[in-house]
This record gives C-alpha cells, structure tokens and sequence, in this order.
C-alpha cells in the first residue's frame, strides 16, 4: 500500500504540525462534562503498535440526544442500502409517504434490467401504503394488504418486500402476518422486515435485519448451479454510480463467473442460488458480513475480504481471489489484465500527483469507504488527517482480532443474531482445513478484515459519528483541501472555502471502483483542489467584522 511510512517510536505524535491530542481537547472543550466524556472515548489519536495493534475506539453507541449526527436509520440501513438496489423485489415502504420519498434513488444505485429476460426494473419506482392519521389510529394492516395486492396485480413481481418505519412498531402492526398470508394468497414471494427506524443505535442495525431477512426467505432456494468457472459471489457492492459495472467488466476478462451481487445490479433469482458459488467476496464489511457469516456456517462457503476502490487494491484483490481457486491459468489471466490496464491508470496518477502531492483530506462517511478511499488518496500522494464512520462497529475501525472484545450492550442485543447450523444435505466445504492453511500461509486471509485504523498514520485523528459542531472545528483548524461526506454535509462544508467530495452518491460522478473507476477519482479529485475558486469565497463575517462580534465565529 502506497501510505507514508508509519512512526512506531515516537510516543508524541504530530498531525500536520500540531499536537493531535491537544485539538481533541479543543473538540470537546464546548461539551458539557458528561457529554465530553462520551465522545472523548469516540475520538481518538491513532497510534499503531508492532503487532499492528491501535487503542480501542467507542463506536455503534448511541448519539448523544442535540448533537447533530450524521447517521441515519435503520430503516434506511435495511430498506435503502441493502434490498433497494435489487431490481425485481417490489419494495413497499409501509409507512407515511416521507419514508418512502426520501430512500428512493438519492443514492445513485444503479441497474442493468437488459441482462434478465423479464426486464423487471422496479427501482424506478418509489411504492408505499401513504400511511395516514387513520392507520396510526386504527391500524394499518389493511391497507399493507391492500397495497400488496395492488402492486401484484400491476406489476406481477416475483417478489414482494414491506419494510417497517417507526409508527408501524409504535402501533403493532404485525406486517409479517400480512406476508404470509398474501404469500400464500398469490402464491410469490412476499416477506417482511421489523426494521422500524429507532431499533438500534444507527443504519447498522437495518443492515443486520436486512442480511437475516435475505438470508431466511431467500438464499438457498434455488440449488440450480450455473454454468461456468471460479463462480463468486460479490458481497457489500451496491452499484453506486455505476461501480458494479466496472468491477463486473473486470471479472469477465479475468474469467470469474459471478452469481450473485449483494446487492447492486441484482435480481431475486441470483440470491436464491448464491449458495451455490465457492467463494465469498466481502467489499464493505459492515453492512454484510452477516450473510457471508451465515452463508460459510449452513453452505460451507469461505469469505474473503477485497477492495476494489484504488488501482493497486483492484490489482490485488483480482489477485487473491485467482489465488484462492489455485488454477496456473486464471493466475496468468488476471495478470494479464492487471498488465493491460494498470500501466495506463499508474501513469495517469503520476501526472496528477504533481499538482495533489501532500494536499490535505478528510472522509467521515459510513461504515466503509471511510477507509477505502484513503487508498485513493494515497495514490495520488494525498495525506488523510483524519477520518471516521457514522455507524461502523469496532471491528472495522480495529480489525476483527477484536471481535471477541466487544461488548453487547441493550441497544445491540435488542437485533436479533440467527442460530445457524450446518444444512444437512447443503452443507459442502469448498477447501478442506489443509488447503484452507496452505493457501493461508501464501497470503490469502480468511474471514479477515483488518479494519481502518493499522493502516493510517500515527497521529491521525479517527472520529466515530462526528458531531456538526467537530466538523466545523476540524475544518478551521486544518483548513483541508478537501472534506468527505454527505448532501447533508455538503454545503455547510463549502461555506468555509473547502470542496466537499460526496462518497456515499459521488455527486454526480463515477463509477470510482476498478481501474477505470480510479481513473475518473483522479480527475474529479484533480478538478476540486486544483478549482482557485475557494479562495476567492468569503464568510459573511470575513466581509462585516461587526457581524463576527454579534455571533461569534468559533461555531
Ligand atoms: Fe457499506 Fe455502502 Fe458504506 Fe453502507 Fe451507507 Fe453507501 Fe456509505 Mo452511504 S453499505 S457502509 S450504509 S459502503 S449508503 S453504499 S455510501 S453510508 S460508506
């Protein structure tokens, strides 16, 4: 990995020529004391060990109630990330219509309907029971049926999923009744998700219902094995601005077959039969190593972690996974590829260093790609100073070695965890335990993840769920050239005179993914810290001085 080289001795660590510590002080010096004690545990100075260990970071814990987060819900995590990208499940939101509205499509997820012979697309389409004062009064059940029946009769999916928003649990609609009986009723697929928006702290916990509802209505329905060679499946991929097209194009020329996508470009069919590929990808963590858990527990399907964000990620990650099928000629196929592409996208970083060398970023986003684009950045000679998740779990901030340590409090015990076990007649071990070690002793890391922080600088800055109130005091005191986050971040951000960089929609950009992927981050990245246009903005109280000394200026 192209990071600067790590300073394992010094004990007092510098971050862009201050003490990193000192500015945590500063983060929390507004906070009343309790409220400063919570988030201190939140933040902290990065600082790497031998055995690549890092301190422990406080994460997936409640947001203190007036700060303002940038986290969402776990209907979002459950209904908009994990099932929204899949293109023929009719998703109905049952709740009022604001829900619904607001997890359609703002995430850019993208699909590719030519490749089923349906043409299925519902994605286009924004389905909710509209829930009025009426429901709340006298229950919704209803109408979820009625609206079931309604987007049958039009559209005649496959599949039918209701998500739950939080008036649904607050009232007791047992939605997963209504399933049954109209699965039963029109003789499809119709399944629930309790994924009311106050369950769990964060999105987080909507992942996990989200992984535990595909995982008990869907994968392993369909034991049709697919034609083809070194079939994967693509885990925590959603297709953002095209991202899975990218990384789809990549494993055809290498001679991958995929079977199923988690779940960008993808359809129902391919999870029902994804039991059936011998490998497991991961990509983000977070949001679905659930399923690849229980896929390796009741199929026997080992997982892998990869990357595909950053050339020399790409390069490497296509390399594990020809390793992993340990076959002479798909080695040598994947090199070839790497060969052919990556020379042009290293020559492409190289001309644009010259102009991003030692520019300062910050990435506060997600559970992911907080970390991934680090990787990014760092071709193209830029330095993370800081960085964090809205709703990651320690693991992917410290590694799974950590997994063990973690503590389940109220809020985490209140997601379910399903029991599995081995499938009697299903379960088929793709390596036995000595192929599995030998591979393991050439570089191929089984259900491991090493998380974000082993691989930032010491002194860095990690901030879980950062607070509007750090964002703007991390943006004044570095003055970076250019922060990444949200729509919600994104101009309040660009008020200070810095370019803020969309990582969960890409603006209006991508795909980011793969070689070619790459390639477009470079330019765009080029484009806004090379733009003089920020230091000609000034802030109102830049240009009145009286109005700095009504207001204040230090947020
Ligand atoms: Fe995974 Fe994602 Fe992310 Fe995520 Fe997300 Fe996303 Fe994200 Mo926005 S699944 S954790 S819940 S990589 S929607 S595609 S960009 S916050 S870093």
């Amino acid at each position: 990995m192209a990071k600067a080289a790590k300073d394992k001795t010094t004990e007092a660590f510098e971050l862009d020529g201050r003490n990193p510590e000192t500015i945590k002080s500063q983060l929390l010096l507004k906070y009343p004391p309790k409220v400063a004690r919570k988030r201190a545990k939140q933040i902290v100075v990065n600082k790497v060990d031998e055995d690549g260990k890092v301190p422990v970071i406080g994460s997936n814990i409640r947001t203190v109630p007036g700060l303002i987060s940038q986290r969402g819900c776990c209907y979002a995590g459950c209904k908009g990330v994990v099932l929204g990208p899949t293109r023929d499940i009719v998703n109905i939101t049952h709740g009022p219509v604001g829900c619904g509205f607001y997890s359609w499509l703002t995430r850019r997820n993208q699909t590719d309907p030519s490749t089923t012979p349906d043409g299925h697309n519902f994605i286009t389409y924004c389905f909710t029971t509209d829930m009025q004062d009426e429901e709340i009064i006298f229950g919704g059940e209803k109408k979820l049926a009625q609206a079931i029946q309604e987007a049958y009769d039009i559209f005649h999916p496959k599949a039918i999923a209701v998500f739950s928003t939080c008036p649904v649990g607050l009232i007791g609609d047992d939605v997963h009744a209504v399933c049954r009986e109209m699965k039963e009723k029109l003789g499809i697929n119709v399944f629930g998700f309790s994924c009311e928006g106050y369950k769990g702290v964060s999105q987080s916990a909507g992942h996990h219902i989200a992984n535990n509802g595909v995982f008990t209505h869907v994968v392993g329905t369909d034991d049709t094995v697919k034609d083809g060679d070194f079939k994967i499946n693509m885990l925590g991929e959603y297709n953002i601005g095209g991202d899975a097209f990218e990384i789809e194009r990549l494993f055809e020329l290498c001679g991958f077959t995929l079977v199923s996508t988690f779940s960008g470009n993808s359809t129902i069919d391919a999870f029902a039969n994804s039991h059936t590929a011998d490998l497991n990808l991961i990509m983000c963590h977070r949001s679905i190593n659930y399923v690849a858990e229980m896929m390796e527990k009741k199929y026997g399907v080992p997982w892998i972690k990869i990357n595909f964000i950053g050339a020399e990620a790409t390069a490497k990650s296509l390399r594990k996974i020809a390793a992993y099928f340990e076959d002479e000629a798909l080695m040598a196929r994947v090199e070839e590829v790497i060969t052919a592409e990556l020379p042009e996208i290293e020559a492409a970083a190289a001309a644009i260093r010259q102009r991003t060398e030692g520019k300062k970023a910050m990435l506060f986003v997600g559970g992911s790609r907080a970390h991934h684009y680090q990787e990014l950045f760092a071709e193209l000679g830029m330095k993370t100073l800081s960085a964090g998740y809205e709703f990651a779990h320690r693991d992917d901030y410290e590694g799974r070695r950590v997994l063990p340590d973690i503590k389940i409090d109220a809020d985490s015990r209140n997601i379910e965890e399903l029991d599995i076990v081995p499938d009697p007649e299903k379960f088929n071990p793709r390596k036995s335990e000595e192929a599995i070690k030998g591979l393991e002793e050439k570089g191929v890391d089984f259900a491991g993840y090493e998380g974000m922080m082993p691989e930032m600088d010491n002194g860095a800055l990690v901030i879980d769920d950062i607070s509007h109130h750090e964002t703007e005091k991390m943006i004044a005191t570095f003055k970076p050239d250019i922060f990444c986050a949200g729509i919600k971040e994104k101009y309040v951000v660009q008020k200070h005179g810095v370019p803020l960089k969309q990582l969960h929609s890409y603006d209006y950009g991508g795909p980011y993914a793969g070689f070619k992927g790459a390639l477009n981050f470079y330019t765009e990245i080029d484009r806004m810290v090379s733009s003089k246009v920020w230091g000609f903005l000034k802030a109102p109280w830049q240009q009145s001085p009286e109005l700095a000394a009504r207001y204040g200026t230090d947020g």
